[in-house]
């Protein structure tokens, strides 16, 4: 499996930050916790993928590595052209167009092993909300790529399918009547919003930078609340640089409320750790400490709880600030 080694950032090509070393440093450190059993994915269908995202945008994905190598490209695909304002937003035969108009953003190069990757992400996720199903309490979707930034029909910010978004969906087709998804991640989880924007069934509550400041930049506002029935069914608590735990606990803890109010029958977390004070591409100041504090007040709740992986950028932290939310949740008796 070939993983891609270009991003573009600050105007050159540079080794992706969203790197198979993370998943590394992830699993080593809770390998050697005893946090419980570590389950290898199974294989899911396409359908609760399908319920989520377009057809078009799915088989898009699936080829479009071949696509852009049959044009003759030797770089790794990557989008250079959008429908911008007051263009068409027909979608182009060419690769290089349709690239363009599925991108919401040009970091995220696609390569030879994309596709298989993010099929093996959303298994990660529909594992895990296959297990809570079954009664599991707390469960930790280890996935890679990461997906909340991923919408019905658009991938970016390293994202490509959106898992916990799918998760969301599979629960909801086994009969659920409420599901909450709470995104800690530091950017605002656009495509998880505007997955379940209209709708009543899926809160959606999402602590994150400002997009005035912080990628995805155009969307993750305050106002934004819901449309239709979907309507007070989405909360948004962007905040602005160099915020700490004080402030940062204190939107968790308004988001909780919501939840609570909401009753779920599940929740799942969209965890990024690039919230982290190291982080090399975010602005926000938590510590390692804090993640263990996060982890016991999203238990304190006691909703069964799937947590799925997002971001999370320093390497040498980031399997450690993972294990201490898990182990956080799990101090909850
Ligand atoms: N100057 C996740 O954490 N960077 N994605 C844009 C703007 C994109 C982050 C750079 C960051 C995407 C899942
Ligand atoms: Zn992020």
């Amino acid at each position: 499996m070939r993983d891609a080694k270009t991003e573009l950032y600050g105007g050159e090509l540079v080794t992706p930050f969203e790197r198979p070393s993370r998943a590394d440093t992830v699993i080593k450190a809770i390998a050697q916790s005893n946090l419980g059993e570590i389950l290898e994915p199974e294989t899911f269908t396409m359908d609760p993928v399908r319920a989520v995202h377009s057809d078009d945008f799915i088989a898009f994905l699936e080829t479009a590595w071949q696509e852009w190598q049959d044009a003759g490209f030797t770089g790794e695909a990557i989008a250079s052209s959008w429908p911008a304002r007051r263009m068409q937003s027909r979608v182009p035969t060419s690769i290089d167009g349709k690239i363009g108009y599925y991108a919401l953003a040009a970091e995220t190069s696609i390569t030879e092993g994309t596709w298989a990757a993010v099929l093996a992400s959303k298994d990660v996720a529909l594992t895990g909300a296959k297990a809570l199903h079954r009664g599991e309490q707390g469960v930790f979707s280890l996935c890679r790529p990461p997906g909340h930034h991923a919408a019905s029909d658009m991938f970016g910010g390293y994202c490509f399918l959106n898992n916990a978004a799918i998760a969301a969906q599979y629960l909801c087709d086994q009969g659920t009547k409420r599901v909450a998804i709470l995104d800690i991640d530091f950017h605002h989880g656009n495509g998880t919003q505007d997955i379940f924007y209209d709708r009543d069934d899926v809160m959606f509550c999402s602590l994150h930078g400002d997009p005035q400041q912080a990628f995805p930049y155009f969307l993750g506002y305050a106002d934004e609340t819901g449309s239709g029935k979907g309507l007070g069914y989405n909360l948004n608590y962007p905040m602005p640089r160099d915020t700490g735990f004080t402030q940062w606990q204190q939107s968790l803890t308004a988001a909780l409320a919501e939840l609570d109010k909401f009753s779920p029958q599940y929740l799942i977390v969209s965890l990024g750790v690039d919230t982290f004070e190291n982080d090399p591409i975010s602005f926000f100041k938590l510590t390692t400490a804090d993640y263990f504090t996060t982890g016991a007040m999203i238990a304190e709740l006691r909703i069964p709880t799937l947590f799925v992986m997002e971001g999370g950028y320093d390497i040498d932290e980031v399997g450690i600030n993972v294990l201490e939310v898990l182990k956080g949740f799990e101090s909850v008796k």
